[in-house]
C-alpha cells in the first residue's frame, strides 16, 4: 500500500498478504475479517484464517471515531501506542497482548487476538469478579516506572526517550476532558459533541456545587499541573477498565487457556495511544477512579460480594506496585538514589494516585466520553450511584495528601 487509506473488512486480506510478518501468523488466502472496534478512536479488525489462527489489526483514523470527522485527530497516535507496546514487551510482556509490529506508513498495529478474554469494564458491569487482576497491573506499572524512568535509564537515554515520546495532541485531550471540562459548562462551538449532554439532568445541583468548591478546584489544578509537567516514566496514559482485558486462570495451561482449578485472574493492558512521559500516579489513579465507578454500580445493584472485592483493589494494586518497585530497586542505574528518597517518592505517588483517581472518576460522570458503569443503571439508581461516586471522588482530590490507599473506597463521601 503506497498511500494511507482506512482498511475495510474487504481489504484486510490483501493488506495481510502484503506484510510478510503477518502472513507468517495467519493465512491471507482463508481470512475471515470482522471489524470489532467499540472504542472512541480507532478501527479494530479481527482476522481469522481457515485453521483458526488469528491476529488483531488496529488502525488509527485521522479523526475521532466517537465524534466523526468533525473532530480531526493525529494518526501519529498509533506510533505512541507502538511505543507503549514495545516498552511493555521489553519490561513486562505478560501485561500486554503480544505485539506483532507497527506499520508506520499505514498507521496499523498488529497484535495478539485475546479471544476468550473480556474487557474489564464489561466484566465489572456484568457483576464478575477477577481476583488478582489488579496485582498484574500494579506490577506492570512498577516495571514501567523502573524501566523507563531515571531509575532504569541513564540521564541522556532518559532525556532522549522522553523527547521521542511526546504525544501533545492526545495529552491535550486528557487536559481538556479530565482536568478542565468537567468543571465548566461546555459550549459546543465545533459540532464535535453533537448535542451530547455533559451529565444527567438530576445531577445539575451537585455539579454546580462541585464547580463552586474552591478546594476541589485547587486540587484539580495541582493535579493538572503535575500531569503536564512531571515527565517521570513512559506511562500508559489511559488505563481505565476499558483498556484492560481480563480472564480467569492465573497459570496458563499448555493450550494457553486457564489451568484446571486455577481461579486467579490475569490482566493485560491495551490501547496505549495516550502513552507519553508522565506521572506514574496517573495510571494508578485511572485504575482507582474506574474501580470507584464500578463500586458505585455494584452497590446500586446490591452486589455485595463484588462491592467488597472492589473495595480491596486500590490497596492491593498499590501493594503489588510497591513490592515490585522494591524488587527492582537494587538494579537502579544510578546507585546514588537513596532508600529514604524512594520511600518519600512512593508516598507522593500514593497521594497523587488518590487525587488522580478522583479526577478520573469525576470526568466519567461529567463531560464527554462517559462510561457504562453508572450510565446504564436504571433511572432510579443512577442518580444516587453517581452522587456517591462524585462525592467520594471529590474527597479523594481534596484529601489526597492525608488519605491512605487502604481507606479510600470506604471514605465517607
Ligand atoms: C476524545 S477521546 C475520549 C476518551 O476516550 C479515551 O479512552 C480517553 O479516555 C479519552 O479521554
Ligand atoms: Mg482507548
Amino acid at each position: 500500500m503506497a498511500e494511507y487509506s482506512p482498511l475495510t473488512e474487504a481489504t484486510v486480506p490483501a493488506y495481510v498478504a502484503s506484510r510478510p510478518e503477518l502472513a507468517d501468523l495467519v493465512d491471507p488466502a482463508s481470512l475471515e475479517v470482522t471489524e470489532i472496534g467499540d472504542g472512541n478512536l480507532n478501527l479494530v479488525f479481527r482476522a481469522r484464517d481457515g485453521s483458526g489462527r488469528s491476529v488483531i489489526l488496529k488502525q488509527a483514523l485521522p479523526y475521532l471515531r466517537a465524534a466523526g470527522e468533525a473532530w480531526p485527530l493525529t494518526i501519529e497516535r498509533a506510533a505512541a501506542e507502538a511505543r507503549a507496546y514495545e516498552a511493555a514487551m521489553a519490561l513486562s510482556p505478560s501485561s500486554v497482548p503480544e505485539f506483532h509490529g507497527y506499520d508506520a506508513e499505514n498507521h496499523v498495529l498488529a497484535m495478539e487476538d485475546l479471544a476468550g478474554w473480556t474487557v474489564w469494564r464489561t466484566a465489572l458491569d456484568a457483576g464478575e469478579i477477577h481476583r488478582g487482576a489488579e496485582v498484574e497491573l500494579g506490577r506492570y506499572l512498577a516495571r514501567l516506572l523502573m524501566g523507563t524512568g531515571v531509575l532504569g535509564l541513564t540521564g541522556p537515554a532518559f532525556a532522549e526517550a522522553d523527547a521521542d515520546s511526546a504525544n501533545p495532541a492526545l495529552c491535550r485531550i486528557t487536559e481538556d476532558l479530565v482536568f478542565t471540562e468537567p468543571y465548566t459548562e461546555y459550549v459546543d462551538t465545533t459540532g464535535r459533541r453533537a448535542g451530547i449532554p455533559q451529565y444527567f439532568p438530576e445531577l445539575s445541583g451537585l455539579v454546580a456545587e462541585l464547580r463552586a468548591d474552591r478546594d476541589l478546584l485547587d486540587g484539580v489544578s495541582a493535579l493538572k499541573y503535575t500531569f503536564m509537567t512531571r515527565h517521570e516514566a513512559l506511562i500508559h496514559g489511559d488505563l481505565h477498565t476499558g483498556s484492560v482485558m481480563v480472564r480467569l486462570g492465573g497459570q496458563a495451561a499448555p493450550d494457553g487457556g486457564p489451568a484446571p482449578g486455577d481461579r486467579r485472574a490475569r490482566a493485560k493492558a491495551f490501547d496505549g495511544e495516550f502513552c507519553f512521559y508522565g506521572p506514574i500516579a496517573f495510571d494508578l489513579g485511572a485504575l482507582f477512579g474506574n474501580w470507584l465507578l464500578a463500586l458505585g454500580r455494584a452497590r446500586a445493584l446490591g452486589r455485595d460480594e463484588q462491592a467488597a472485592w472492589l473495595e480491596t483493589l486500590p490497596a492491593s494494586a498499590f501493594e503489588a506496585f510497591t513490592a515490585e518497585f522494591w524488587r527492582l530497586w537494587p538494579n537502579r542505574v544510578d546507585q546514588s538514589f537513596t532508600e529514604g528518597f524512594a520511600r518519600g517518592r512512593l508516598r507522593r505517588i500514593e497521594a497523587e494516585a488518590i487525587g488522580f483517581g478522583g479526577t478520573k472518576a469525576i470526568r466519567r460522570l461529567i463531560g464527554f466520553a462517559r462510561t457504562t458503569d453508572i450510565d446504564t443503571l436504571g433511572p432510579d439508581e443512577r442518580g444516587p450511584a453517581a452522587e456517591f461516586v462524585l462525592r467520594t471522588a471529590a474527597r479523594w482530590v481534596v484529601g489526597r495528601d492525608s488519605l491512605r490507599v487502604g481507606e479510600i473506597m470506604a471514605v465517607e463521601p
